[in-house]
């Protein structure tokens, strides 16, 4: 079949080069919009790693390609023979020529692939092709190993905010919420609390990896906050989009003039709905909410969230991370129904 059983297949060679394949795309998660994060690492017949590949930007190469063109600047595309990707190969010609070309162009003849293309024009194209040309294309999630299915559980949730825009048109929603120790966001005058350095980084590294910043006037006008990047480095000229709800026109012109200079692109929408709508339609993977109670509880009392961030501010702070139930945490499942795997 298509999939075959996963025969002459080493489980624990093959999990580990999944397990530094998805290693390395985390580190660009946040940086390949509106394109997955995606690792790639090629083996010898004997399981020896001899190059690897990460999507790093959108219009730069697919992880596929990297790790190619990195065996081949060392000398060692004629020995390729396994390619273990996070992603399902594309086979279409987008920014970039297909993956399943260059992976065909090698002498490689397995595929190990970690989560199905969610994208409706990729989905099995990729994997499909390259069983039709002979290679045997094993999906993680369908291998017996239960290593194998954990990864391939990684590696859909590497690409939720990927998968959810490109099945929905709607953007990952990622809440950040700081409340004092009564629980509440805006402590009584006078009582101005600060969250801790931790949980302070916790919130830039929220914001590195986020497309977008949606926020409130109400909170503009209160906080004039700048909302950039500052204490993790951030990725080479990223540019996120500042997402601002306001329905009366309140936000001043040199706060958006000061924002676009600060790198934003700023839009402005009168409501919630459109406002995602709009990032969604942008490319936007994963938009960062940090705004003030009303337009929080929001997003969160109407099940528009994906990810709650929620920081009680104490000694220490105490850091909870929810993460709604969602269809996009395990993409195997869309082809391998629980009960039909090997
Ligand atoms: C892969 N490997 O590393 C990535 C893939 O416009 P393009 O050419 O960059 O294609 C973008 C689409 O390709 C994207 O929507 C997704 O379906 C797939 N991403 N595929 O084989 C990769 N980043
Ligand atoms: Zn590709």
């Amino acid at each position: 079949g298509i999939y075959p059983a996963a025969e002459n297949l080493n489980a624990a060679v093959v999990t580990a080069a999944l397990a530094r394949a998805i290693e390395g795309a985390v580190r660009f998660a946040g940086a390949t919009s509106p394109n997955p994060p995606v690792g790639c690492v090629l083996l010898d017949a004997a399981g020896v790693v001899l190059a690897e590949g990460f999507h790093r930007k959108a219009g730069a190469p697919h992880a596929e390609a990297a790790a190619i063109a990195e065996a081949r600047a060392a000398g060692l595309v004629s020995r390729v023979h396994t390619v273990v990707v996070t992603l399902e190969p594309c086979n279409h010609h987008g920014r970039t020529p297909p993956c399943a070309d260059a992976i065909l162009a090698t002498p490689a003849r397995r595929v190990v692939i970690g989560a199905p293309d969610p994208n409706p024009g990729v989905t099995g194209g990729g994997a499909a092709r390259l069983a039709a040309a002979g290679l045997l294309v094993t999906f993680a999630g369908a291998m017996a190993d239960e290593r194998a299915r954990q990864l391939a559980l990684l590696s859909s949730r590497l690409i939720a905010p990927f998968a959810k825009q490109t099945v929905t048109g709607l953007p990952w929603v990622t809440v950040k919420q700081a409340v004092d120790a009564d629980g509440n966001m805006v402590p009584p005058a006078g009582a101005k609390t600060f969250t801790s350095p931790a949980s302070l980084t916790l919130a830039h590294r929220l914001r590195r990896r986020a497309d977008a910043i949606l926020t409130g006037s109400g909170t503009i006008l209160a906080d004039h906050p700048e909302l950039t990047v500052r204490r993790v480095p951030d990725f080479a000229g990223k540019q996120r989009v500042l997402a601002i709800l306001d329905r009366r026109g309140r936000v001043p012109a040199d706060y958006i003039a000061a924002a676009e200079a600060r790198g934003f692109s700023v839009v402005i929408s009168e409501n919630l709905t459109d406002s995602l709508q709009m990032l969604g339609e942008r490319g936007v993977l994963e938009v960062l909410v940090e705004a003030g109670p009303s337009l929080t509880s929001s997003v969160l009392e109407n099940g528009l969230w994906d990810e709650h961030v929620h920081i009680r501010k104490g000694d220490p702070d105490r850091v909870r991370i929810f993460r709604r139930a969602n269809e996009f945490d395990d993409l195997n499942e869309a082809i391998f129904p629980p009960g039909e795997q090997e």
